[in-house]
């Protein structure tokens, strides 16, 4: 059943103000906002969802890809209906790579934008220090690549559609000894200063240690180092059969080049800071062969992720990375779960402020189609998935890209 102008002019009431960033993307960790105190009406009553991600910092392409697979979401969600007929609008702040920028960008959404719920940051480190904020300002946060353990206990309003390390990680080392069951001699490596490689770490060093293996060192860096030397000279001397390291990107991918350049020639895993093609530009051919665990395919069978992998491959002409995946789904939730509320009560009707926390009842209580396929919540709000996956990068002869080949 549609409703129609009268609808049009309530929605109006109800989010006349709210849309003072919409068509805005500032790029900056400490972004400024300007007010349009008279929106026009073509986008006056539209439903504000704030994407909080990383456009600047060495975390920049994780967050560019959870963009991309929003702007796709948005899009598609919109081309057929969007809420009853009320479109939604991202609206998208830089966080940069640190806390501070993500406490900046939650803040602006939440006061500034007023959206009704907001998806992001891009790091679980981010995430402890900017989710509070929501948490207390009673908005919805849904995390799309937060994965460390903890991120969904933060609070009521806290929730993911990112599978948590603990249970995406194990696979890879599955893997790793299908390809090699003689792995014994295992060397770890994290990256200290982040909140997501410490616990992925966790979860790799006790899945190492329930396979039989031993951990023969575990060896710290930060994800601002580029020299490795000490520390991959320190691993390869205990001549280990598999490494597994827990960073971001580009250390991650300069420890992976410097290992090999050293002399390294067993299996690498990668933990998820390593689920973006950018990789490629840090260790280029010596990337090749790494392995790293994955939540989403390209190639799940379902009508929407059918949709959302050839609107991917024909915008950006690769396979969509998992980051665009989720960050579709978690735009898909915040839809759904509107339009379900709003078959309840109009939400046009609705004081923001309870319009937020219903929001949040609905979308925990919901089941979504996903392109990672069916997704649920648990009761504090961590994602419920069925299928996960194990990938080795697979780097083109010219050395500069590559691509992630799932393994069967
Ligand atoms: C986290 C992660 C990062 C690797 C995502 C970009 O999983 O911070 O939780």
């Amino acid at each position: 059943m549609k409703k129609t102008a009268v609808r049009t002019s309530a929605l109006f009431v109800a989010f006349a103000f709210l849309l003072s960033a919409c068509t805005q993307t500032n790029s900056g960790p400490a972004p400024t906002t300007t007010t349009n105190p008279s929106p026009t009406a073509g986008s006056s009553n539209a439903i504000p969802i704030g994407i909080a991600l990383a456009l600047t910092s060495n975390v920049a392409l994780l967050g560019q890809e959870g963009v991309a697979g929003a702007k796709i979401a948005e899009k598609y969600f919109n081309d057929k209906g969007g809420i009853d007929g009320t479109p939604i609008k991202l609206v998208i702040q830089d966080t940069g790579g640190e806390e501070a920028g993500a406490i900046n960008a939650f803040q602006t959404l939440i006061t500034q934008s007023q959206v009704v719920g907001i998806v992001g940051p891009t790091l679980s480190q981010q995430a402890f220090s900017a989710d509070p904020i929501a948490e207390r300002a009673k908005v919805p946060v849904l995390g799309a690549s937060n994965t460390a353990k903890g991120i969904p206990e933060i609070g009521d309003y806290v929730a993911r559609v990112s599978a948590p390390v603990a249970i995406v990680a194990p696979n890879s080392v599955k893997a790793a000894l299908k390809i090699n069951p003689n792995i014994k001699k295992v060397a770890v490596f994290y990256a200290q200063n982040d909140a997501f490689s410490k616990s992925e770490t966790g979860t790799f060093q006790e899945t190492v240690k329930e396979q039989g293996l031993d951990v023969v060192t575990v060896q710290k860096f930060q994800t601002t180092d580029t020299d490795f030397q000490t520390q991959a000279t320190n691993a390869i001397n205990l001549k280990p059969d598999l490494i597994i390291i827990s960073g971001l990107a580009t250390d991650g991918g300069n420890l992976v080049r410097q290992l090999r350049e050293l002399g390294y020639k067993n299996i690498i895993i990668g933990g998820n800071g390593f689920n973006t093609s950018s990789i490629f530009t840090v260790c280029k051919a010596l990337c090749d062969g790494v392995l790293v665990a994955q939540a989403y395919s390209p190639d799940h069978v379902n009508e929407i992720n059918k949709t959302f992998r050839t609107t991917y491959l024909n915008q950006y002409k690769k396979e969509p990375p998992q980051f665009s995946a989720q960050a579709f789904a978690a735009v898909q939730v915040y839809v759904e779960a509107l339009q379900a509320l709003d078959k309840k009560s109009e939400i046009s009707k609705l004081p923001l402020a309870q319009l937020r926390t219903e929001l949040n009842k609905q979308l925990l209580a919901g089941k979504y189609d996903t392109p990672l396929g069916e997704i649920a919540f648990t009761p504090v709000g961590d994602v419920i998935q069925k299928d996960f996956y194990v990938a080795q990068l697979k780097v083109d002869k010219d050395g500069n890209n590559g691509k992630f080949a799932f393994l069967k």
